[in-house]
């Protein structure tokens, strides 16, 4: 069967940019010093605890296995959790505004390459939307979120990633075949996600990930490339012929 590509699905944390340790970690501690906590994530702790993806369900994890001994809070657990994330995503989106996160390597060439293309773009993030928003508008192109004909985000499914309901609610929004897509993700959680909804995915490590397991992917990069910064790739079958991936090597991955 010829599979033809019609999308290219973008992981957003740690795939457009490394948004991570300085973008949402900082953001987290700052949330945590207003509310007079004396909570701080180093940069080693926020990479153990990016095994639980979702930012709500990072701090419930914590609490849980690391503050068990701490007064607990006098109102409803996941309203003060709920409280805490929306002055964390507060503080992210005024730091996106005031120091945008750079996108990583290759990412706007291909975005731009696959416009061209007459690829539709969609977005599946466990983050949330305004958060996705104001990336790209700080970090693309004040219009760049119109870019994307669907962006699947954050608390629209129940199940965040490494659970595969994020991808499904892009694809079904898209109205395409997994096997006519290909997602880009950074994290062996994300890999899972996209693998779980059958999509064709292309790794680009991180700092934070680049120890993670990712069998099952097309194709596992240091990071997109650009023709003067060239990608190395790190496993896959494919021999890499060129500096940077570009539209027609996506093409070639896709079973023919
Ligand atoms: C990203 C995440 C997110 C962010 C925080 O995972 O796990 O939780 O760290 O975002 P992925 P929120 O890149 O696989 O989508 O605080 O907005 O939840
Ligand atoms: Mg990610």
């Amino acid at each position: 069967m010829t599979s033809t590509l019609q999308a290219l699905i973008w992981d957003v944390d740690g795939t457009l940019a490394e948004t991570e340790r300085d973008g949402h970690r900082a953001a987290f501690n700052a949330a945590f010093a207003e509310l007079g906590l004396p909570w701080r994530w180093s940069e080693a702790r926020y990479g153990e605890l990016l095994a639980v993806t979702g930012g709500k369900e990072r701090i419930l994890f914590y609490l849980e296995n690391h503050r068990s001994q701490d007064p607990k809070p006098a109102s409803n657990l996941n309203q003060f959790i709920a409280e805490m994330h929306r002055k964390k995503t507060d503080y992210y989106n005024h730091l996106l505004e005031e120091n945008p996160i750079p996108l990583r390597p290759g990412i706007k060439r291909l975005l731009l390459e696959a416009r061209q293309h007459h690829l539709q773009l969609a977005i599946a993030t466990t983050t949330n939307l305004i958060n996705v928003e104001t990336l790209l508008k700080h970090s693309l192109s004040p219009t760049a979120i119109q870019w994307f004909s669907v962006i699947s985000a954050g608390d629209i499914v129940s199940a965040k990633k490494p659970a595969p309901d994020i991808y499904f609610h892009a694809l079904q929004a898209l109205n395409l075949s997994p096997a006519n897509c290909i997602a880009f993700e950074d994290s062996y959680n994300g890999l899972q996600a996209a693998l779980g909804a059958q999509l064709p995915t292309l790794i680009t490590v991180n700092d934070y990930t680049r120890h993670e397991d990712f069998t099952g992917a097309l194709l596992v990069l240091d990071h997109l490339g650009e023709p003067d910064h060239p990608c190395q790739k790190l496993a896959g079958p494919t021999p890499l012929n060129s500096n940077c991936v570009e539209v027609n090597l996506l093409r070639s991955l896709l079973p023919q």
